[in-house]
């Protein structure tokens, strides 16, 4: 249970006008329990007048995952293995071929870098200890396996493909991991603004996984206590901004650390808007 003290921080914070995103997050940051964090926020939001709205179911509106077994996504059939309903999320298996896969990793082999991270206050790339991975990033449409599977993403998130971002490859080794955040960029910190100014807020991502790690590297939902374990060919696809540019804060996830072999994803983010 938290403590009263905490109840009242939060409580004093939504009066204020603080997300109930940037409260959970400090509450992680002080090593509290993300389920005790997440209910002490909810329950505080049913109490508070006129608080910002973001913690509300987000059905976004481009999911079309609530009820299907399965997808036609161009000559291919994607099965739903597995779906949460907060935040929307669905594992589903076949989105990319075992050559694909293959392909995607002797690619960013050539051309690997350490991963980095958006920092909260300036919106400049920084390199921090929660993100041990390296990574290589595509442009749109780098060649015409890239473009290929860029078109069966667009289809499958109903997003256009002007709307994606390039993809980028991530490899963990052993230990590797990425420690819980937002995919989107909160909008109450000043390092967003950069971010936001092109194509708008992140709306869903897909992480596709391109091997099979030994043990461990799950994506996980601390707050919606999910784990799902990678699988080459399979993909994650979750979304958490729903039209009218609401977020869906229980969509806090991460990479648990890999405990045996390495990891190797592909992660494929979307905008509101075009982006360039
Ligand atoms: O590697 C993952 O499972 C993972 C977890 C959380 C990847 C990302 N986020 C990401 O690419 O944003
Ligand atoms: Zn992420």
């Amino acid at each position: 249970m938290l403590s009263a003290d905490w109840n009242s921080w939060v409580r004093e914070n939504l009066e204020r006008g603080c997300t109930p995103d940037s409260l959970v997050q400090v509450m992680l940051a002080r090593r509290i329990d993300g389920k005790e964090a997440a209910l002490a926020v909810t329950q505080a939001l049913a109490a508070v007048d006129g608080a910002p709205t973001s913690t509300g179911p987000c059905w976004p509106d481009r999911f079309a995952f609530r009820s299907a077994n399965r997808a036609i996504v161009g000559d291919r059939t994607l099965r739903v293995i597995a779906r949460i309903e907060r935040p929307a999320a669905v594992l589903l298996e076949n989105v990319l071929s075992p050559q694909e896969c293959q392909y995607l990793i002797a690619l960013s082999k050539q051309q690997m870098r350490p991963s980095t991270v958006v920092s909260p206050d300036t919106g400049e790339i920084a390199m921090i200890e929660a993100r041990s991975s390296e990574g290589a990033w595509f442009v749109r449409g780098h060649d015409a396996t890239i473009a290929a599977i860029e078109t069966r993403l667009a289809e499958l998130m109903r997003v256009p493909v002007e709307h994606g971002e390039g993809l980028q490859v991530l490899h963990y080794r052993a230990g590797g991991e990425y420690r819980p955040h937002y995919d989107y960029f909160p909008p109450e910190q000043s390092g967003s603004a950069p971010h936001l100014a092109r194509g708008g807020q992140r709306t869903a991502s897909l992480i596709m996984y391109l091997n099979n790690p030994d043990a461990g590297g799950e994506t996980v939902f601390p707050l919606a206590g999910a784990a799902f374990v990678p699988r080459r060919g399979n993909a994650l696809y979750f979304a958490y901004c729903d039209g009218l540019g609401r977020l869906d804060s229980s969509s806090l996830h991460g990479g648990a650390p890999v405990a045996g072999g390495e990891k190797w994803i592909a992660t494929k983010w979307v905008r509101q808007q075009p982006y360039r």
